[in-house]
């Protein structure tokens, strides 16, 4: 198949002033008939249009029916001779039949649950009609649905609605993969909103009936995202109307197509029973993302998908900003940082790893990557730093009267940036072209009341790109005294050179440096072994709380590397655990946090950082050991914590309880390994939420107590699809690892193993690769499974395929047998005949 690249880009020879669909549904056979006002740019040019899975019933220009030898057509498109088109603008028409009841893919229309809904992005609406399906070209649509669905939505603003058929008008030019269309038997939880110059929007969320009970929360999470972006960015709401519709079958979280917002339900429904704490998060995040995309991502658009981070690492950087606000801005912080790790670090480290603005793919749907995503998002935050909170303002606000309406580049972006501040980001951009995660060093030195801090940065070579020049890093810095006080404002040095010297003058005493506050830049640092930090003073001291829990993290990793390897606890770590546990001023969702050890796959991270290689049984072993050392020096105080932090009173999901309960939660973790998990069944027995019913029964899992459980839960909820999305998961992830891959063999044979449904399939095959010494075993079982599974997936569903394939991303970190035989899945993969382009694309990159 074909690469696509960057440096091929050409604008398109035609402009598309506005499009008229018409569609007639139906499961089978759909009729769409799309008529299209093309003005030429460039004389002569042939008209090519995008198209696929498409049967053509008529082409005409100008009303004239096109003879065959017109045009061409192909299986990506069609291709109308220049000879046949008139010079000035001129009308295309052309009707087409697609069969959505018949698309597993989930991409472009289909039927989910009897009701038909879109999804356009990246490359979805060719599959509807021929098409310009690029998202430089912008039109104004104007669509009319004629169907038997009681509700018939499209984008934009309604201007008709009569039994069986709606037409909808969006006054804001668009490219097609922000199209949608939703026609099914659906009710609406409504509301309304007051924008800031006074305008009324009515706001909806459709769902199946039954459902309209679990769609409060996320309407009142749109309503603050409403209000967030108008008072932090200035940017108000644009139509007259905003839809949201839930869809049980999706292949991501939500989509943003403009007014009309489509999301998998599992991230838009909740009820404090079947909803957890972190849910609840992440669904008012996922509300707030869409929703933002609305001027970040659909006003101004992306002129190409290479340029996919200019929308995506922008809306991620405002949903974080949005939460951080909504919550514990530190909390946010370290959860973010910590995702980052699990997900990009872990990409950047392996064949995958890729700049946030690749430069060539031959599916774009391969690029949604979290390097894309949540690195992007990390580069729009050094850029705030660099210039500062207003400077930042100033730069956006130049960003939305630039470019309004248009379809942008990554130059667009930092020129504006450029532009406004004055400042010169060309070695900024390195970070946006070139891939891999910098590993910072430290060093420092102390005479004469100077302190020195020396930096040196390296970038390690990734696939097809070798030296990479030095960044320029922002680190924010501070410098602490003996007895834990601040000595300086936190300062951000700016460094730009391989390796550069800091100097800070007048210190009365040796500081206690606190680098890299905040995670100020996605790097990963590591200290000269001469003077190592006193990670158990910062710990206790440090007033910047991201580097608190950092200081926790390096320890647990240290203690726990050194335990994978035969050593014993580290006492200076299990005193200051214990420490922050008798610390009743700490925040208790931030001491959560601290009390959580890191992940098997973030620890075989840094041991493969660390230049050796995990072993994932010891690395289970060693974790569990560590867990038991803590749990038994502190067990009156963890068991304290855990009656203290109880919540009396009705759920509510709001930070302040759902802290106290992450903090119990923890404090739950910990205990269960010396209580045999008595407290966890007690817990699950009583338990009047999900948040504590679900992670209850992950730790009488975890005992190898969970039989009666899980069948409770299973009898309980089986008739509800999100809920036994978890149940399926969590038996997963908590069991012992021996005992994993008999377990997922067995729930593949349960009658609810819809392995058809994305969340389904999602919630099975991750929750086995997330139990890491079970997805490892030795014998190559794991791995085969997992493979099997990927392939009996990707004729129906490619993309949902290809995206899980990442399981075997980690394969160079691990020993030659396992290596070998994690090679050896992803050739057999890639050797499949008739294997899709999403995912012979992603084996191929895995095997480097
Ligand atoms: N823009 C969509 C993702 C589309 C994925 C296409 N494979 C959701 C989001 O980022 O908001
Ligand atoms: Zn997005």
């Amino acid at each position: 198949t074909l690469t696509k690249r960057l440096s091929d880009y050409q604008p398109y020879p035609f402009e598309l002033e506005m499009v008229r669909l018409d569609f007639r549904l139906d499961p089978d056979a759909t009729q769409v008939r799309a008529r299209m006002a093309m003005r030429p740019l460039r004389a002569a040019s042939a008209l090519e249009l995008d198209g696929e899975g498409l049967v053509l019933r008529k082409i005409a220009v100008d009303g004239r029916v096109l003879a065959a030898s017109e045009y061409t057509q192909s299986d990506t498109g069609l291709v109308i001779h220049a000879a046949a088109l008139p010079a000035q603008t001129f009308t295309l028409e052309t009707e087409v039949e697609i069969a959505p009841a018949a698309n597993t893919a989930l991409e472009g229309l289909y039927m989910s649950n009897g009701m038909y809904c879109t999804q356009c992005e990246a490359e979805g609406f060719r599959k509807i009609t021929y098409y310009p399906d690029r998202p430089d070209v912008m039109a104004r649509f104007h669509v009319t649905v004629a169907g038997d669905a009681p509700v018939l939505l499209s984008n934009g603003n309604p201007v008709a609605q009569e039994t069986g058929r709606a037409e909808w008008v969006d006054p804001w030019p668009k490219p097609a993969y922000l199209f949608a269309l939703v026609a099914g038997d659906l009710v609406a939880h409504s509301g309304s909103f007051t924008t800031m110059s006074g305008r009324e929007v009515a706001l909806n969320i459709w769902v199946r009936k039954g459902d309209e009970t679990r769609c409060a929360f996320a309407l009142e999470a749109l309503k603050r995202s409403m209000t967030w972006d108008e008072q932090v960015y200035g940017r108000e709401y644009d139509l007259d109307i905003f839809n949201i519709v839930a869809v049980d079958d999706f292949n991501m979280g939500a989509m943003e197509n403009k007014g009309l917002n489509i999301f998998n339900s599992k991230w838009v429904l909740a009820s404090p029973e079947t909803a957890t704490d972190s849910d609840y998060e992440r669904i008012e995040g996922i509300i707030a993302h869409e929703y933002f995309h609305n001027w970040t991502g659909n006003r101004i658009t992306c002129r190409d998908w290479f340029q996919l981070c200019l929308k995506e690492g922008l809306t991620v950087y405002r949903d974080q900003s949005f939460t951080a606000d909504m919550r514990l801005g530190p909390v946010k912080r370290i959860e973010d940082v910590s995702a980052l790790r699990a997900r990009q670090f872990r990409e950047d480290r392996g064949p995958l790893s890729h700049p946030p603005r690749p430069d060539h793919y031959k599916e774009i749907n391969n690029f949604y990557t979290a390097t894309v995503y949540e690195k992007g998002a990390e580069i729009v935050g050094m850029l705030r730093q660099l210039v500062g909170p207003q400077g930042y303002r100033d730069a956006l606000d130049l960003y939305f009267e630039r470019h309004d309406g248009q379809a942008c580049t990554i130059e667009d972006w930092l020129k504006v940036f450029e532009d406004s501040s004055g400042r010169d980001l060309r070695q900024f951009k390195h970070w946006y072209t070139d891939a891999g995660t910098p590993r910072l060093q430290v060093s420092d030195d102390f005479k004469d009341g100077t302190y020195t801090l020396e930096f040196t940065q390296k970038t390690d070579q990734t696939p097809g790109q070798g030296d990479k020049p030095a960044r320029h890093i922002p680190i924010a810095v501070g410098l602490l005294s003996d007895t834990g006080a601040d000595l300086i404002e936190t300062k951000i040095l700016e460094m730009t050179e391989p390796r550069q010297s800091f100097v800070f003058e007048g210190l009365s005493q040796r500081p206690v440096p606190s680098i890299l506050r905040g995670f100020s830049a996605p790097v990963v640092l590591e200290f000269d072994t001469g003077h190592p930090p006193d990670s158990a003073f910062l710990l206790a001291h440090d007033s910047d709380p991201f580097n608190r829990w950092e200081a926790g993290r390096r320890l647990a990793l240290q203690t726990v590397v050194a335990m994978a390897q035969g050593g014993a606890a580290d006492p200076s770590y299990v005193a200051a655990i214990g420490a922050l546990i008798k610390d009743g001023a700490a925040d208790p969702a931030f001491c959560a946090l601290c009390l959580a050890l890191p992940s098997e796959d973030q620890i075989a991270q840094a041991l493969h950082e660390a230049g050796k290689s995990p072993d994932p049984v010891a690395i289970h072993r060693a974790r569990e050991a560590l867990a038991t050392a803590l749990a038994n020096a502190h067990e009156d105080a963890l068991s304290a914590l855990y009656d203290a932090m109880a919540v009396s009173g009705p759920y509510r999901p709001d930070p302040e309880p759902a802290g106290q309960r992450s903090l119990r939660l923890a404090a739950l973790a910990l205990l269960r390994r010396i209580d045999g998990g008595a407290r966890a069944q007690a817990l699950f027995d009583a338990a009047d939420n999900m948040t504590e019913s679900l992670a209850a029964l992950g730790q009488v899992v975890a005992a190898g107590v969970g039989e009666a459980a899980l069948a409770t839960f299973r009898d309980r909820w089986q008739g509800d699809r999100l809920v036994m999305d978890k149940w399926f998961a969590i038996q997963l992830t908590a069991s012992a690892p021996d005992q994993a891959l008999s377990r997922a063999e067995k729930l593949v044979q349960d009658p609810l193993f819809d392995w058809k449904n994305p969340n389904r399939f999602r919630s099975l095959m991750s929750g086995f690769a997330a139990n890491h010494a079970g997805f490892h075993r030795v014998d190559g079982a794991g791995y085969r499974f997992y493979a099997d599974w990927l392939l009996r997936l990707d004729p129906l569903n490619p993309q949902v395929a290809a995206r899980m394939s990442t399981a075997f991303e980690t394969w160079a970190r691990y020993d030659l047998t396992r290596q070998s035989l994690m090679r050896a899945e992803l050739a057999r993969i890639a050797q499949t005949e008739g294997l899709s382009r999403d995912l012979s694309e992603m084996s191929a990159r895995m095997l480097g």
